[in-house]
């Protein structure tokens, strides 16, 4: 299985343990991770766009997306937010390769850092466990039609 991360450097405090999260995870199910590329954007907004060209590119089987956006940072956090999860969902549909949502949405710092490897779990680990799932779920199912 080919893999792909996206990890955004804005909060990378929070998204390193994301990063940290997925990779052991997908360790866990047998892929070596250093086969599993991981490519940086500067912000979660940039997510959608990466996301398109690597689930685009016929050499992945799915994508990982991994981002923190925070409330408590920002007036524009519906504007940052919101586009990065309709542009990843759209990834995934434009191209149908999984493309697993990864980017934490909190109201501040505390939530997100539970949610990257604290009390809440590691919110990258599930999105790598999704992508698995998404890849094995898609290989069972009949395949697109083809159309004239
Ligand atoms: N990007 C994030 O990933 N998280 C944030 O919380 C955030 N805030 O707070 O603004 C953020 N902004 C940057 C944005 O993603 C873009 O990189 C930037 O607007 C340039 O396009």
């Amino acid at each position: 299985m080919r893999v792909a991360i996206i990890a955004s450097r804005f909060n990378e405090h929070v998204t390193a343990p994301l990063l940290e999260g997925a990779r052991a995870t997908l360790a866990e199910h047998g892929l070596d991770p250093a086969t599993v590329p991981v490519v940086w954007v500067p912000g979660a907004f940039e997510i959608p766009l990466a996301a398109q060209r690597l689930a685009g590119s016929g050499t992945v089987d799915a994508v990982i997306c991994l981002g923190a956006v925070i409330r408590g940072e920002t007036a524009h956090f519906e504007y940052v937010a919101g586009p990065c999860a309709t542009g990843i969902a759209r990834a995934a549909l434009d191209t149908g390769v999984p493309v697993a949502f990864g980017v934490l949405t909190t109201n501040d710092e505390r939530q997100a850092l539970d949610r990257a490897g604290g009390a809440a779990g590691n919110k990258g680990a599930e999105a790598a466990r999704t992508a698995l799932e998404m890849v094995t779920l898609l290989r069972a199912l009949p395949a697109p039609a083809r159309r004239c």
